[in-house]
């Protein structure tokens, strides 16, 4: 059983692809050291705890990756490459402005049997394309994918120690809802439990916290933007607190389940600022993510000042 960080990266299966991943998310960062850009790893979605090892069943949690992928696209218009390590089936940057309706239905055939975006569709599909393509071209954006907890935190770890070169440069945007227990190998069924042994007993082990190495071995210079998710509000700035105490990184981002998509706090050392939108900006579309981003490019320019001196 894995009691520590280093124990349960051993003890848990590297992701398909890993090592391809790894190489590409190296090569991405040194690109943007190049051109000498800020880049921020935006981590979106929830991790899956596989029930057995050759896997019918996993818990898995609410989170459906609105925060990460908001933030991608406001960090993108804001300067900073983005490496997007994201759920599987989590929402994805401009792609959630695509109508949603059955993809075949925004489709139609032309008389010569080429295929067409339907007239109705095509503004809105030719801006969100445009944007899209630049962003690729330019190739400021690398999208990674986990499904698991174990790829999640394996990938993480590839991803922070891809970013140690570039210093105070780098930003950690940790939005992923990660789970806290999971079953580790040793205690894992290999088949698909069976309802015929009655009533499911499931005993999960607590996972080590990976903010810690993150912080202190992995890219001890960036930027870490973590955040707290709670659904009882007398816990939540003091959880921020206490994170913030333990693990000594810059920012946590409180936020409630139920009020996330419209108000947060910014949690630092020395200050709490809560973050809201008014209901004109609710009325007239405005996102939450656009004035977290706008308050984290400001403390980060701040950090890479300081530091700098
Ligand atoms: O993915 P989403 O937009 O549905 O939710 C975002 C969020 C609540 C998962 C995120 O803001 C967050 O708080 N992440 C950390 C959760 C945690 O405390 O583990």
């Amino acid at each position: 059983m894995a009691t520590t960080w280093k124990d349960f990266l051993d003890q848990t299966e590297k992701p398909d692809k890993f090592d391809e991943k790894s190489k590409e998310i190296i090569e991405f960062v040194n690109f943007q050291l190049r051109s000498k850009r800020h880049i921020v790893l935006v981590t979106s979605g929830g991790t899956t705890v596989p029930l057995e090892s050759k896997t019918v069943r996993f818990l898995d949690n609410f989170s459906v990756g609105s925060r990460g992928a908001l933030s991608t696209e406001y960090f993108l218009k804001r300067g900073y490459a983005v490496i997007f390590l994201t759920r599987n089936r989590g929402l994805r940057p401009f792609l959630r402005h695509v109508p949603k309706t059955n993809i075949l239905d925004l489709l139609t055939i032309t008389d010569s049997k080429d295929v067409k975006v339907k007239p109705e569709y095509e503004q809105k599909i030719l801006q969100v394309l445009q944007t899209y393509q630049e962003i690729k071209n330019e190739n400021l954006l690398l999208t990674v994918e986990f499904q698991t907890l174990s790829d999640y935190l394996q990938l993480l770890k590839a991803c922070s120690v891809a970013l140690q070169p570039a210093g105070n440069q780098a930003v950690l945007y940790l939005a992923a809802a990660v789970s806290d227990f999971y079953i580790p190998k040793d205690l894992m069924p290999e088949h698909k439990i069976q309802s015929s042994g009655g009533p499911l007993k499931l005993s999960l082990q607590l996972v080590p916290k990976m903010l810690e190495p993150l912080v202190k071995e992995w890219v001890p210079d960036a930027f870490v933007v973590s955040f707290k998710l709670e659904t009882d509000k007398d816990l939540l700035i003091s959880k921020a607190l206490q994170a913030i105490d333990k693990y000594q990184h810059q920012i946590v981002i409180a936020n409630l389940l139920e009020t996330r998509k419209k108000e947060i706090f910014v949690v630092t050392k020395e200050t709490q600022d809560h973050v809201s939108l008014s209901d004109a900006d609710i009325k007239n579309g405005k996102e939450i993510e656009e004035l977290i981003i706008d308050c984290l490019v400001e403390h980060h320019h701040q950090f890479c000042s300081v530091e700098n001196v």
